[in-house]
């Protein structure tokens, strides 16, 4: 059985009071649902949000890292840097990172295998470009996507990653893919899987939508059957809009 997971995204939003803020209030909301709940503020607050929320069901996870243990990469985070500050999970390849940091495939492959050697989970996120649809190849590009930075890894290996499908042209616009083409999408995610890996890791694969998706949408989409939860930008910054979000299961 797959779990449900919603993740908020804080980006670069929330200074530390603002974080610690932000976290008393989401630990008064009151949750409903079984969903796994998730939180990435800012590297630089990671450590204080962990302990922030270490009495909670709260997990606390980073927005990206880099893919070597230490060494000469001014500016940048390891994988065991992380780890030491209680950080057991870790987003990678989000569309910002892909289009702003010019994180290739590649790339993203390396940061795959760095997370997964250091025991860390990974929630990968990938997605095609309004072009890629209106051309019709959005099933092209994700499966290349895919492919390019997972598809070299083992089926053991999956048990720690999560998907995250996050369609560049819905991410923070406020235009939101519909459910039904959540749905497709995250059928033919599973359908890839399912071709290279089997039906086992295909089944077992949490895959999150992400991209505008708010109280009034959550349910509608997370409603759909091969969408598992959501990583969630813009409202997971106040937290009643999240924990709604999270209850929306
Ligand atoms: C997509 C999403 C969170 P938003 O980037 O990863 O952000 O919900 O603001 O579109």
């Amino acid at each position: 059985m797959r779990k449900n997971i919603v993740a908020g995204n804080w980006k670069m939003n929330n200074d530390l009071s603002e974080t610690e803020t932000l976290i008393s209030n989401l630990l008064k909301q009151k949750q409903t649902s079984n969903a796994e709940v998730m939180i990435a503020p800012t590297a630089v607050n990671l450590y204080q949000a962990f302990n922030s929320t270490k009495n909670s069901n709260i997990e606390v996870i980073a927005q990206n890292m880099h893919f070597a243990d230490n060494g000469a990469y001014t500016g940048e985070v390891s994988a065991s840097m992380l780890k030491s500050v209680g950080i057991q999970t870790v987003i990678l390849g989000h569309s910002e990172r892909r289009a702003y940091f010019n994180e290739t495939d590649e790339l993203l492959a390396k940061k795959v295998d760095a997370a997964l050697k250091n025991n860390m989970r990974v929630i990968f996120c990938f997605g095609e470009e309004l072009a890629d649809r209106k051309a019709g190849n959005e099933e092209k590009v994700v499966e290349n996507q895919i492919k390019n930075a997972l598809f070299h890894l083992d089926a053991a290996a999956f048990k720690n990653i999560v998907l995250a499908y996050e369609p560049v042209w819905a991410i923070g616009t406020g235009e939101t893919a519909s459910p039904e083409q959540a749905q497709d999408m995250h059928q033919f995610i599973r359908k890839t899987l399912n071709n290279k890996y089997g039906e086992q890791v295909s089944q077992d694969m949490t895959i999150l939508y992400g991209g505008s998706v708010k109280p009034a949408n959550a349910k509608e989409i997370f409603g759909k059957q091969d969408v598992d939860g959501g990583l969630i930008g813009g409202a997971s910054l106040k937290a009643e809009d999240f924990i709604a979000i999270v209850n929306a299961f």
